[in-house]
This record gives structure tokens, C-alpha cells and sequence, in this order.
């Protein structure tokens, strides 16, 4: 049976694999992950590919892993015993921007959608010794100088029927088999449309091909983590799913089935809007520790008509309080050096996190993500500093990519948040450092936010929090 292995440069698990491995395996295929850092020094993907002879290598990429991924992918296509060798890219970029096997000569095949159905027929054309490779739905396939299109499939309607995601290919490495939290997936899609994220193209890409928000049903989800639990067990559950609070009903049922069955302690994402005394109620009764959920600025300018967010402080503050009565820590996100912040908007969002009383803050700086609405206006007010930077970021926590005033400024200020939020009465001097250069202080502090929102998330002890942190330091998220 044909074979595919898939590079990954840091550890962490990817759903997205996680899933398509199950299936391919399902059907007979040999499936196999590399991490690059979890490697040994000497580790060379080449010769490793030439000894293991995979028919595809695979990479699910998000925008900032195609340079790193497509590196790989050109040394692979230019070594000539490895000239068999398929290349394939999926995840959230080649979706965004499937383009990119035009303008990359190590990539021979992008996925844009889901993976499952697609990488499998691909595989066993390769089994039938099927070399063109063509007309797969939801491929776009570069042969002999030709790229070829293909419409995209309907959307997966019923995931319980799929096998469950295929751990194994993670927990070869010592680092995430013995995590003691472990992740679990509930559902696709979100139904909000953002500006700055993947979701509301998502929904217009996949119009018409189903269900776009689709959950797996309780009882399936409960089934795996029984499953993982006397595999590989551990001691806390993350729910993850873009927000866990959406549905009311299911989440109902889901958490009465999780306390009968599992009764573990538990944290999850989740957006304030879909948070009520009811609801925020039960998730504590069922054993949740920690939320976390957006506020992305304090601005309600910022917030509403920029990012599309639709929410008001006032909601913000409600959900802030019930999770407080409730004994829910939790955690903002918040992004800064938004398209048009002025320093008086992003000090919006230190007043807010204060009043909150947050327990923690994920700070970013905005990132116009390729297809999203938050790219389109900024290229269109002119406020990209460079078209390419896009595409070239490496991270999402030191550089902005636009031009506007005050950038120096609050991007200084999305790494002191820490200080603000624990020493409020600094803010004024606050104001007045955020003006000096950068310098390895204000890093530490920005890291140190991680170190503790990460332990806060995952439960974890000190130690494990370090190995965790220095072994994903570039993608920590
Ligand atoms: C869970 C999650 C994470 C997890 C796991 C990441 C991962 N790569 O799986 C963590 C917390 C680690 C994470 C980190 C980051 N994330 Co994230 N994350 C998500 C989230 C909420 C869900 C992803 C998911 O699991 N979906 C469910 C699975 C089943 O779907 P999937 O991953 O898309 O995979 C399917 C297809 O894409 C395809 N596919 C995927 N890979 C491959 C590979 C091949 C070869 C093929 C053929 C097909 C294929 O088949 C899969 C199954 O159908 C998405 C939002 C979203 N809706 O996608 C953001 C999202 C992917 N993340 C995003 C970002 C920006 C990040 C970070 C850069 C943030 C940061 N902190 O720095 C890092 C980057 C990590 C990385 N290198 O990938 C962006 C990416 C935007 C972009 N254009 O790049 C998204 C889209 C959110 C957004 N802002 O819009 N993330
Ligand atoms: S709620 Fe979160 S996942 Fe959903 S569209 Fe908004 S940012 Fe994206």
C-alpha cells in the first residue's frame, strides 16, 4: 500500500493530520510524521526519505510555515534519487492561497479543503500504479509545466462515521505523548465572521458543498477520550474546538455525558457573547478550570468595525463576571497594532483586561492573513508595509507588517501587557517607556506572559511548562 509521510517543524498537535492519518489508515495506507526539532541534531530529512522510499510527503501549513515547508519541498524535488517523490500541501495557506503552486517549484499538488477523501484516492491511484493524478476534487495538480483545477467535494457531513484522529503519529515523541493534558476536537467551522480570521471566506468557499459548522456527537467524543485515556491517559482534557459554547444543547448534553463518564478536570475555548449564567453554570459544574475567549481590543470601534467582532463591552464584562462568580479562570486574546489603532485604542484594551480582572492575556500583533476581509482592507487603505511580508512572517508576537503611526509604540505595549495587567498603577509610566527602543526586557517580559498563560491553559508544572515552551517556541499558541 502506497505510503506518505508528513513534515512538521515544531511539536504540536495538528487535528488536521490527526484526522487524515486516521482515515488513511482506515484504508490500508502507511502513514508516518516527522517533527524537525524533536529529531536529533544530526537528523537529515533526505536521507531519511531516501532510506524510508514514501511515495508523498505531505505538509499542513499555516501561513507562517511556508517558508521552512517549501525549503524542504525544493530540496526534496532537486535530489535525484528522490525524483519519485510526490509533494502535497494542505492546511489553512493552501486554501487561502492555493496559488502557491505557481509560484513554488517544490510543490506538485495543493489541497484546498479538507484532506481525507482526496489524499486517499491520490494514494490509491498511486496502489492501481495510476500516475495521472489529475482530476482528484479539491487537488490542484502542477504536471509538466501545466497546473491543474479541480471543483471542491462536498464537506464531510458525518464525522462519527470517520475513524477516530490517529494519535500515534504525534506520540512517537516523548514531548506530546506525555503531555498531561490531552486535546480533543468537537467540531468544524465557526459560524462568525471575523474579519482578521479564516472562517467567513471558509463559508463562502464551501457555500453549497454542507454543512459548514458540523459537530461530532457527543457520544463519539466521549468514546475517544475513554479510548486515549487507557492508551495513553492523563490528567486533564483540552475541548478544542474554535469555541466549545456555540451550541447550547449539544454542549448541554455533551456535559452531562462528560461528568457521568469522564469527570476530569477540563478547559476549552469560547467566545463572551455565548456565555450566560446558565451555561457558564454548567461548564463549571462538569470540571471546567479555564476558559478562554476574544476580546481582541478594547476598542469598540476596533473590535465591531474593524474586526467584525459584534460585541459590546458591556457583554464583555457580563461574561467576565459570571466566569469569575463561577470560579472559571480565563484567559483574553487580544491582538494589537490593528489596521488604524491610534495608542489611546490600544490603552482601550489594558482598561478593559483590568476592569475583567483577567487571569491572563494572549497578546499578538495583527497579521492581515492572506483571503480574509482584515488583508483586503488593509491592502486597500495602503497600510501593508510590503505585499510580500504576508507571506514571508515567521511570527506572530514581534513584527507588524503594516504601515501607520504608533506602530513602535504598541508593539512595545503587546509586550508589557503582563505589567499593566498585574501592576495597574504603572500603566502612566507605561505610556511613557512603550516610546524606547525594544530591548530584551520588555522580550522577557512578553515571554514570560506565554510561560504563564501556557501553564495556566495546560495545568502544568513548572518543568513541563519549560519543556513545552522551549520545544514550540516559534508557533506557542
Ligand atoms: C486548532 C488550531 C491551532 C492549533 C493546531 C494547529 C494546526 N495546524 O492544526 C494550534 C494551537 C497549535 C495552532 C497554532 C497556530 N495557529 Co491555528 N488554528 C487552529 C484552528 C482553530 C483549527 C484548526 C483545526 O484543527 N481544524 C480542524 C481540522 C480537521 O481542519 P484543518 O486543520 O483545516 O485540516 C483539514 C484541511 O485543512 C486539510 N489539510 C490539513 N493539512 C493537510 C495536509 C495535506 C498534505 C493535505 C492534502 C490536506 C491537509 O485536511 C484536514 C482534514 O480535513 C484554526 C481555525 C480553522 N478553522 O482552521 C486556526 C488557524 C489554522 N491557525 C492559524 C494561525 C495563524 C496559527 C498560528 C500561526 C498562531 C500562532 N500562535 O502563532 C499557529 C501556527 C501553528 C502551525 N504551524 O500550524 C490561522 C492560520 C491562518 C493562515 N492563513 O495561516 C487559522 C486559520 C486561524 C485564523 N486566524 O484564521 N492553531
Ligand atoms: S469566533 Fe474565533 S474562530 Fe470564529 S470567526 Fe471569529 S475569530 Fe474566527
Amino acid at each position: 500500500m502506497a505510503k506518505i509521510i508528513f513534515f512538521q517543524d515544531v511539536p504540536f498537535e495538528s487535528f488536521g493530520l490527526e484526522f487524515i492519518s486516521g482515515y488513511l489508515k482506515s484504508k490500508g495506507h502507511s502513514v508516518d510524521l516527522i517533527i524537525l526539532n524533536q529529531e536529533p541534531r544530526r537528523f537529515d530529512p533526505i536521507s531519511y526519505l531516501i532510506h524510508e522510499g514514501p511515495d508523498v510527503v505531505g505538509f499542513s501549513i499555516t501561513t507562517i510555515d511556508r517558508q521552512w515547508s517549501t525549503a524542504l519541498a525544493r530540496r526534496i524535488k532537486k535530489e535525484p534519487k528522490l525524483q519519485n517523490i510526490l509533494t502535497v500541501f494542505g492546511g489553512a495557506h493552501p486554501t487561502a492561497f492555493p496559488d502557491m503552486i505557481k509560484e513554488d517549484d517544490g510543490v506538485d499538488i495543493v489541497c484546498v479543503g479538507e484532506g481525507e477523501y482526496a489524499l486517499e484516492e491520490l494514494l490509491s491511484n498511486i496502489d492501481k500504479k495510476i500516475k495521472d493524478h489529475q482530476n482528484i476534487l479539491n487537488l490542484q495538480v502542477k504536471k509538466d509545466g501545466r497546473i491543474y483545477t479541480n471543483p471542491l467535494r462536498s464537506l464531510i457531513a458525518d464525522h462519527d462515521s470517520m475513524p477516530f484522529p490517529d494519535r500515534e503519529i504525534y506520540y512517537k515523541y516523548p514531548l506530546l505523548r506525555n503531555m498531561s493534558t490531552k486535546k480533543f476536537f468537537s467540531r468544524r467551522g465557526c459560524p462568525y465572521q471575523c474579519t482578521f480570521c479564516n472562517n467567513h471566506y471558509y463559508q463562502k468557499l464551501f457555500s453549497g458543498l454542507g454543512k459548514y459548522v458540523s459537530y461530532r456527537s457527543p457520544e463519539k467524543i466521549i468514546e475517544e477520550i475513554k479510548s486515549v485515556r487507557h492508551k495513553y491517559g492523563f490528567k486533564y482534557v483540552y475541548l478544542a474546538a474554535e469555541t466549545l459554547t456555540t451550541n447550547h444543547e449539544w454542549l448541554t448534553k455533551f456535559l452531562e455525558l462528560y461528568k457521568k463518564e469522564i469527570c476530569v478536570p477540563f478547559s476549552c475555548l469560547s467566545r463572551a457573547n455565548e456565555l450566560n449564567e446558565d451555561i457558564v453554570k454548567k461548564l463549571a459544574d462538569a470540571g471546567c478550570y479555564f476558559t478562554s475567549f476574544g476580546l481582541e481590543s478594547g476598542s469598540e470601534r476596533i473590535r465591531n468595525q474593524v474586526y467584525g467582532r459584534n460585541m459590546s463591552n458591556e457583554t464583555l464584562l457580563k461574561a467576565g463576571e459570571l466566569l469569575h462568580k463561577h470560579k472559571i479562570k480565563f484567559l483574553i486574546h487580544q491582538i494589537f497594532v490593528g489596521p488604524t489603532e491610534t495608542i489611546d485604542e490600544a490603552f482601550e484594551t489594558i482598561a478593559m483586561d483590568i476592569k475583567m480582572k483577567a487571569d491572563s492575556t494572549w497578546n499578538t500583533i495583527f497579521q492581515p492573513m492572506l483571503g480574509t476581509e482584515a488583508y483586503n482592507y488593509c491592502r486597500n487603505n495602503k497600510l501593508l508595509a510590503s505585499e510580500n511580508l504576508v507571506e514571508n512572517v515567521d511570527s506572530l508576537y514581534n513584527v507588524s507588517t503594516l504601515k501607520q503611526p504608533n506602530v513602535h509604540e504598541i508593539s512595545n505595549l503587546q509586550k508589557l501587557v503582563y505589567l499593566c495587567l498585574k501592576f495597574p498603577k504603572l500603566v502612566p509610566f507605561i505610556r511613557k517607556i512603550i516610546k524606547w527602543p525594544c530591548n530584551p526586557l520588555f522580550e522577557f517580559v512578553s515571554k514570560w506572559n506565554m510561560l504563564i498563560s501556557y501553564r495556566l491553559r495546560y495545568r502544568l508544572g513548572y518543568w513541563e511548562m519549560l519543556k513545552a515552551y522551549l520545544g514550540s517556541n516559534k508557533r506557542f499558541g
